[in-house]
């Protein structure tokens, strides 16, 4: 699939999605929905993608979906919850899904769906001029793309209703210090630290991260019992990677490990 709303680019084992439709603050249509929903798969398809990066062309992440297509002038709207299914629940599926590591770099205003794409991501690295808006409710809709799943967990129940239903733009050091973010940078030098962050990652046992993952992801849900016996389940599987013998081995022979992701 050739790509014309975002860029996609892979590099020493990253594959880094831009949104890039910087006139419209990167808000998105369908077909850039479907584009990212297509980079997201060929990074899961892809072995030799060991980490993802995602960020926003200009001056900023996203500003959501295009109301302009949402509600189109002269025609009948289109069922919203066809755009939310169709567009950005597999976003979110395939961000939580994907078991390889997904860094997200906030460079600007992060609105509505795209705030909360975001907030699916492994690692969320904002610029210091960037801010997170759950937009919903000043055009009577609900926090969808997985924020009433997300929000609560992250920020706590009060800060995730007075976001929900005020949607005031929550400005990147605030997210930082609610645990909605994991750093913020200068915007000069987010991307290069970004950058950087998801390249180690791709050095790093791709597998055990990626086991990482799903074990966490299961935790949203599980009580302790049930969650204890998830570790052990995937502990299994983790002991058993080319990654853990190398690692092991690195240690005892004082070197470095070489990790291939497997
Ligand atoms: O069907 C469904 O709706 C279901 C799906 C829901 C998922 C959602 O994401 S709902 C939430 C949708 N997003 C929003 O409500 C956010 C709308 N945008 C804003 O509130 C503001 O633009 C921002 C706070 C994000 C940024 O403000 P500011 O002042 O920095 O920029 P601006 O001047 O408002 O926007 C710049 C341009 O981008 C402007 O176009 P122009 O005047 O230069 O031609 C503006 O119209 C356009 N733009 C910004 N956001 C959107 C958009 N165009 C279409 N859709 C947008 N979401």
């Amino acid at each position: 699939m050739s790509y014309q709303y975002i860029s996609f680019q892979i590099a020493q084992g990253v594959a880094r999605i831009t949104f890039n439709r910087p006139d419209v603050l990167n808000s998105f249509n369908r077909p850039m929905a479907k584009e990212a929903q297509d980079a997201l798969g060929v990074c899961e398809r892809d072995e030799t993608v060991r980490a993802v990066l995602l960020t926003g062309e200009g001056r900023a992440f996203s500003a959501g979906q295009d109301l302009a297509e949402a509600a189109p002038k002269d025609q009948p709207w289109p069922e919203i919850s066809d755009i939310v299914r169709g567009s950005y629940n597999p976003i979110i599926r395939a961000i939580r899904d994907l078991e390889k590591p997904v860094v997200c770099a906030v460079n600007g205003v992060a609105a509505g769906a795209a705030a909360n794409i975001a907030l699916a991501c492994d690692i969320v690295l904002a610029s210091d001029k960037a801010s997170f808006l759950q937009a919903f409710c000043h055009i009577g809709l609900i926090p969808d793309s997985g924020g009433t799943y997300f929000l609560p967990r992250l920020a706590g129940f009060a800060r995730a209703s007075a976001m929900a239903m005020l949607g005031e733009k929550i400005p990147a050091h605030q997210a930082l210090e609610w645990g909605l973010i994991y750093k913020v940078y200068p915007a000069e030098t987010l991307m290069q630290e970004a950058l950087k962050l998801a390249e180690h990652l791709a050095t790093q046992p791709t597998r055990g991260l990626g086991l990482i993952k799903r074990a966490l992801n299961q935790s949203l849900a599980n009580d302790l019992d049930a969650q204890l016996e998830v570790e052990a389940e995937l502990q299994a599987v983790a002991g058993k990677t080319v990654d853990c013998k190398e690692g092991i081995q690195a240690f005892l022979e004082k070197r470095k490990p070489s990790f291939v992701g497997k």
